[in-house]
């Protein structure tokens, strides 16, 4: 049984949508950012010593501990080529996914996060928040064709991570224009492996908050 570490509406969720896509059902573990316990008493910084989630611990005999939302994602979509969730390695196709996940990772991702904490000045907080107005357009131009899905017809690990990191709101980031992306949400969240896992994180934190105060 794999191991999954998760914080309360983060990045970690792209990972329990993919596996619910696959019907995976990892043990999830809520770290708690703020006072950084987790809920079944594991040292997290022995899962990972950034103190980031995801990671899923393959509870192997190598006691692997995967980080990283894209490879982690890819790996278990990887690992089931019938989901349909990536396309296969080495393919051009592939190449084109691997790109979209390290934009997404680089130029959606990463660039809440100081926004979030409020670390910018004002010149850095409009420069980056421009940035990532800039990165959703072209995400929103992709769906312009009238496809479902970022990358088609089909769900697959680009839209599990860019759903799982739509952090405008919290950033300041202007989005609503962009009805395309705004469509597109509405599709995703509807999906039975997006409320699976809103529903599972919501317990798992209930959880974690009940032990705290007992
Ligand atoms: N490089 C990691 C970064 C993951 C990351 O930024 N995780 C955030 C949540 S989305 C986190 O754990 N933050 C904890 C903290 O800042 O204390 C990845 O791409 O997965």
């Amino acid at each position: 049984m794999t191991k999954l570490y998760i914080a309360d509406q983060t990045c970690s969720q792209a990972v329990q949508i993919i596996a619910n896509e696959i019907g995976l059902n990892p043990e999830l573990v809520h770290f708690n950012v703020f006072n950084e316990t987790t809920s079944n008493g594991d040292s997290f910084a022995e899962a990972n010593p950034l103190l980031y989630v995801p990671v899923l611990d393959l509870e192997n005999d190598s006691q692997d501990k995967l980080t990283e939302t894209i490879v982690i994602t890819s790996y278990l979509a990887d690992q089931h080529p019938e989901s349909g969730l990536i396309p296969v390695r080495g393919t051009l196709d592939r190449v084109k996914v691997d790109q979209l996940l390290v934009f997404i990772a680089t130029e959606i991702a990463q660039k809440h996060i100081p926004l979030m904490r409020k670390l910018m000045t004002e010149f850095g907080t409009e420069w980056t928040r421009a940035k990532l107005v800039a990165a959703y357009t072209t995400l929103d131009t992709r769906l312009a064709d009238g496809r479902a899905y970022l990358l088609g017809d089909n769900f697959s690990v680009v839209d599990a991570y860019v759903w799982a990191t739509l952090w405008h709101e919290r950033s300041g980031a202007e989005i609503g224009h962009l009805e395309n992306l705004a469509a597109w949400k509405a599709r995703v969240d509807a999906r039975p492996s997006v409320q699976k896992a809103l529903k599972d994180e919501a317990e798992i934190v209930a959880i974690h908050k009940a032990q705290a105060t007992a």
